[in-house]
């Protein structure tokens, strides 16, 4: 058996009921054949993929809370620093009623190879909780912030660990956090990122993924003599990522006919009104069934839908295996040409390798949703040297991080004989720099 089998195997025999994590290291290890081939030797002595794939430490705690009823809760926090051969751990905290280990798993190990395709100094991590901020009142959500950093305060720090956003944890979240953490370890430092303009965070931050994820897109088009302008453009989500995709494409000329929660989604022909979206989801936090209530053109239909309605360009924004394998048939049949990932991993293996075969350029999500920690590391960078930088500034350089990064993928999928296959090309590029300062460190 081949030494990437071996490893696969393991891996699925050793984490148990992790299925996400297993999909994830099977996507990454399969696109590194060729390279693991190639060094196979060297690899198996120094039990390389072994240490890849086994995170450096992973910390699970208790949360317990108070609601406004007086009533104690106790969630379930966790914090996996997975790989920190290029840098200090950073990768966001997810709040949602699913997470579990092998979630915060698959995503530390995804965030490992997006770091390293940023090109800047960051190692991978993931963390976050079980609790839902759904229908809590501010003090509620404060109460278990408080109780998780409290915890989480020990094992993290501006230069070892910097945690960040993710689903269900956002500015509010990302103060609350941040006041524990300072009133405990009495520490002003830029221990987390997303923070608020106010204390030390990054003008592009909230923007960055989204933006981001348009400027890869920008770019890929424009090598296969493609544009963004009039192109008919479905989106899901309707939280950080899929609200700031939605600005920029429509200031890039495309048109975005939908976007989706977990109870239903829109279909606006006219095109999302972005202030009203902005309006429902980030002041009001309300349910995107409100939103025909501004726009009466537009249609709100229960569950899942988006990808039915015929697109050009389609940007899953939402969460995991949302775009599965009947998704991708009727994309295809539809005639899309993209499709790009700004959520993490939201496309299931079958539909990835449909929509590939179909010759749709697929950008993998660790390629197309870096600009969001890309830019947390530029609000390190700024809180290193205690100055803060202009939009335009911080803009600029995400932009050319992201161009940067697709120039990247698409050489080394080039350089080992996959053009146009962006899955393979990230997980190469991702790894071959983390593998090298993992080798420079002797065995760590
Ligand atoms: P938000 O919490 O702001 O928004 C998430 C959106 O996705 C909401 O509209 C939510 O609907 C929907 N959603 C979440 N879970 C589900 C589910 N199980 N089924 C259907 N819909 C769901 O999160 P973000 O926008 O920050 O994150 C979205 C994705 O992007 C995630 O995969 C995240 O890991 C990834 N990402 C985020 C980055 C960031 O900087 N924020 C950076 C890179 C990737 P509802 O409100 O009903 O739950
Ligand atoms: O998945 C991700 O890249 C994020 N949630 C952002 C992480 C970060 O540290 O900004």
């Amino acid at each position: 058996m081949s030494y990437v089998d071996e490893v696969i195997e393991r891996v699925i025999q050793e984490n148990p009921n992790e299925p996400e994590f297993h999909q994830a290291v099977k996507e990454v290890l399969d696109s590194l054949r060729v390279v693991v081939d190639a060094n196979e030797e060297s690899y198996r002595k120094d039990a390389l993929l072994e240490r890849l794939v086994n995170p450096e430490r992973q910390i699970k705690f208790r949360v317990p809370w108070i609601d406004d009823a007086g009533q104690v809760h106790v969630n379930t926090g966790y914090r996996v620093q997975f790989n920190s051969a290029i840098g200090p751990y950073k990768g966001g905290l997810r709040l949602h009623p699913s997470v579990n280990l092998g979630i915060i798993k698959f995503l530390g190990f995804e965030q490992i190879f997006k770091n390293s395709l940023t090109g800047l100094p960051i190692g991978g991590a993931k963390g976050g909780s079980d609790f839902d901020p759904k229908g809590k009142s501010d003090r509620e959500v404060m109460a278990f912030c408080q109780s998780f950093m409290t915890e989480l305060c020990k094992y993290i720090g501006a230069d070892t660990d910097v945690p960040a956003g993710d689903i269900g944890t956002g500015a509010r979240e990302i103060g609350y956090m941040f006041g524990q953490y300072k009133r405990i370890r009495g520490l002003f430092v830029g221990v987390l990122t997303g923070k608020g303009l106010s204390y030390g965070g990054s003008l592009a931050r909230t923007e960055a993924t989204g933006y981001g994820l348009m400027y890869i897109v920008e770019e890929m088009l424009k090598c296969h003599g493609l544009t963004i302008k009039d192109k008919l453009i479905s989106v899901s989500g309707a939280g950080n990522v899929a609200i700031y995709v939605i600005e920029k494409a429509q200031q890039l000329g495309a048109k975005v006919i939908t976007c989706s929660d977990s109870d239903g989604w829109i279909y606006d022909l006219d095109g999302i009104d972005v202030q009203v979206l902005k309006d429902i989801k980030e002041v009001k936090r309300q349910r995107l069934s409100e939103y025909p209530k501004y726009r009466p053109q537009a249609q709100y239909h229960e569950g899942k839908g988006v990808w039915s309605v015929p697109c050009d360009i389609a940007l899953p924004c939402a969460t995991q295996n949302e775009l599965d394998l009947e998704d991708a048939k009727m994309l295809v049949a539809n005639g899309v040409i993209a499709v790009a990932e700004g959520a993490n991993m939201p496309t299931t293996a079958q539909a990835t390798e449909y929509l590939q075969a179909h010759d749709v350029y697929f950008l993998p999500g660790k390629a197309a949703n870096a600009g969001g920690v890309a830019t947390s590391a530029l609000e390190m960078s700024q809180n290193s040297e205690r100055l803060s930088w202009s939009f335009e500034e911080v803009d600029q350089k995400l932009q050319a991080i992201m161009i940067g990064i697709y120039h990247n993928i698409d050489d080394a999928a080039r350089k080992y004989g996959f053009e146009g296959n962006y899955v393979v090309g990230a997980n190469i590029a991702g790894f071959e720099k983390v593998v090298d300062a993992m080798n420079a460190q002797g065995i760590v």
